[in-house]
């Protein structure tokens, strides 16, 4: 019995001790755990800065190339269009000079004919004829357009029906008697084209058209003396 007693308190004790230590130890863990996480976020906390610092230059960085690219594209742009600007300048005071060089000239009956590379349209075209002494070519005769159209050239001649639409004239004021228009023409496409280049194909004879007075061209024109 007393025995018996004794085990029970030695069991009693034994128990109280092991739940004391037990106690005391997840007491230990518990703060071994909370030091380490204070302690990890001490190590985190700047690293966390340095991503976002790092982040925040990325976008930095990259808006900086942006504009920069767009910057240098904008100046080539500017640049490159110049050049285009200062080359279209260059062609178009080239073609308005009249060296005697551009202009080949032939004669031909009691005639001279020549062509005046200045892609202008069919006003500006006779008065760059007439500077030179002559006038839009006139086609009298079978000849005559045989004789041009062997010339393989494509440019205004001096007819126009734009005071009465069908009424073809020259630029003497004469009525055309024979014409030679190639198939279908003239048309008078979109109601706009009234005056007539001459379109070569040999050997075909019929090689005019009408189109619209203001698309440029180059002309023939035609006087009774060379060109000065
Ligand atoms: C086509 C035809 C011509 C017309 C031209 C205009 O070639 O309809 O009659 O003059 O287009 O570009
Ligand atoms: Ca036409």
């Amino acid at each position: 019995m007393v025995e018996e007693i004794y085990d029970d308190v030695v069991s009693f004790e034994l128990n109280i001790n092991v739940k004391a230590e037990k106690d005391s130890l997840t007491q230990t863990v518990i703060s071994l755990r909370a030091n380490f996480t204070a302690e990890a976020e001490t190590f985190l906390s700047p690293i966390r800065n340095l991503i976002e610092e790092r982040d925040q230059l990325r976008d930095h960085t990259s808006t900086v190339t942006d504009i920069n690219v767009k910057a240098e594209k904008d100046s080539l742009t500017e640049t490159l269009l110049s050049h285009i600007r200062n080359l279209t300048e260059e062609r178009d005071q080239l073609r308005n000079q009249t060296p005697t060089g551009t202009v080949t000239w032939l004669t031909h009956g009691s005639s001279f004919y020549y062509r005046l590379e200045r892609t202008k349209n069919w006003n500006e075209s006779r008065q760059e004829c007439q500077k030179k002494g002559g006038d839009l070519l006139i086609i009298n005769s079978k000849e005559e357009q045989e004789f041009i159209n062997n010339q393989s050239i494509n440019a205004w001649i001096g007819l126009t029906d734009k005071e009465k639409e069908g009424e073809w004239k020259w630029v003497d004021g004469s009525a055309l008697t024979t014409g030679y228009w190639r198939s279908g023409e003239p048309n008078n496409a979109n109601g706009v084209e009234h005056c007539a280049v001459f379109l070569v194909f040999p050997p075909a004879l019929n090689s005019w058209n009408d189109i619209n007075c203001m698309q440029p061209s180059d002309c023939i024109c035609e006087s009774t003396k060379p060109p000065s």
